[in-house]
């Protein structure tokens, strides 16, 4: 049984990007989420909207924080919420404007420790690699929506292991902002919190020792979550993405993990343009090592950004080939409590027949 999972909060971040030296509106934007909920109202599925901002709950709500102060710094989390407020009272930009870092770190030879610097403009830059996620008024109220159906999901999902099983063993959290770049310390590629970090520190806070499977689908390397996990030998990390693309520095298949980590993390860089096929290889040959892990928990990172046309992609999928991906990606984990976490993908006009062709196929 699966359940869909959004949090209305999500629509109200809405930001800007440089691409091609141009600001422009992000391609990330609120009407994905839109075409997205448009396709599943009109369906049978059981989609639930939660809404964080509203709880009333308090331990809840600081519970939310606790679990992604595990694998994300305080100061990061800080900054997310303050920098807007911060550059307004400054001066620095309007209330309706955007914080966009212009200055980042980089590895000097000095070897000193890298702090945050005193410089408010300047802070910015140290907590983002790029120049792609712009923080706005609302942008940590929607991360934070974003990462707590990543919670609430992971938290759903724990009945499932135990003596008395829930009936739901899939869990779809519609994501947005994603997560996926975000290591921790670093805004970048549209993405605030991991939200599979927030997930697997759910499971973990309730399991120490749980074994997990990430299976990383989206065009784009996750960076984030490769960097947050490497040297985790609990949490095997799978990745398919586009060769020598965005964020470009990682994705490697010589990434494969360090430490008591090293063999738990697996790259599959496809060239542009590669077919379903190609594709298919790569995601079997990726299942079956998540399936060898033995995992307690399954998270996909599921992009589609893979579609063909995507403005920020550049492989040969079509619809019809979201069925494929999530058949064979249930067959091979079945009876493994899987969260699904919505990353990127931005051909808004096929995002609803997207979405709707992998659940398909996932309950197939
Ligand atoms: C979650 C997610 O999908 N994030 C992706 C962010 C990618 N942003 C940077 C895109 C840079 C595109 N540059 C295109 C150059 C011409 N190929
Ligand atoms: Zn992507």
């Amino acid at each position: 049984m699966l359940a869909i999972l959004y949090d209305p909060d999500s629509l109200l971040h809405k930001t800007v990007e440089l691409l091609s030296s141009k600001l422009v509106p992000a391609f990330e934007s609120p009407e994905r989420l839109d075409a997205i909920l448009k396709a599943l109202h009109l369906s049978e599925y059981d989609l639930r909207s939660i809404q964080f901002s509203t709880t009333a709950d308090a331990p809840r709500k600081a519970r939310l924080l606790e679990l992604a102060s595990t694998n994300h710094n305080e100061g990061y989390i800080q900054h997310l919420q303050t920098v807007h407020d911060d550059w307004v009272k400054a001066g620095l930009i309007e209330r309706e404007g955007h914080v966009l870092a212009e200055c980042f770190t980089y590895p000097a030879s000095t070897g000193k420790p890298l702090r945050p610097p005193k410089d408010l403009y300047a802070r910015a830059g140290y907590y983002s690699f790029d120049l792609s996620s712009g923080v706005m008024s609302e942008t940590y109220k929607a991360a934070l929506a974003s990462a707590n159906l990543a919670f609430e999901g992971a938290d759903m999902l724990l009945g499932v292991s135990e003596t008395n099983p829930s009936q739901l063993d899939t869990i779809f959290a519609l994501c947005r902002p994603p997560g996926h770049h975000c290591d921790g310390q670093r805004i970048g590629g549209y993405c605030y919190i991991n939200n599979a970090a927030v997930a697997v520190a759910t499971w973990r806070s309730k399991f120490p020792d749980a074994r997990i499977a990430i299976l990383d689908i989206d065009f784009h390397h996750g960076n984030g979550t490769q960097e947050i996990f490497y040297s985790d030998p609990k949490v095997m990390y799978v990745s398919i993405h586009g060769e020598d693309e965005y964020p470009y520095y990682t994705g490697a298949e010589d990434e494969t993990g360090i430490e008591s980590g090293r063999g738990f993390n697996i790259n599959y860089p496809l060239k542009v343009g590669s077919s379903l096929d190609e594709y298919l290889e790569k995601l079997r040959s990726g299942l079956k090592h998540l399936s060898q892990h033995k995992p307690d928990f399954l998270i996909v990172s599921l992009g589609f950004d893979t579609f063909h046309g995507d403005p920020l992609g550049s492989f040969q999928i079509h619809t019809e080939d979201y069925g494929p991906i999530g058949r064979i990606t249930r067959q091979t984990l079945l009876g493994i409590p899987a969260l699904i976490l919505l990353e990127g993908g931005y051909v808004i006009q096929h995002l609803g027949d997207n979405v709707l062709s992998f659940l398909k196929g996932w309950n197939h």
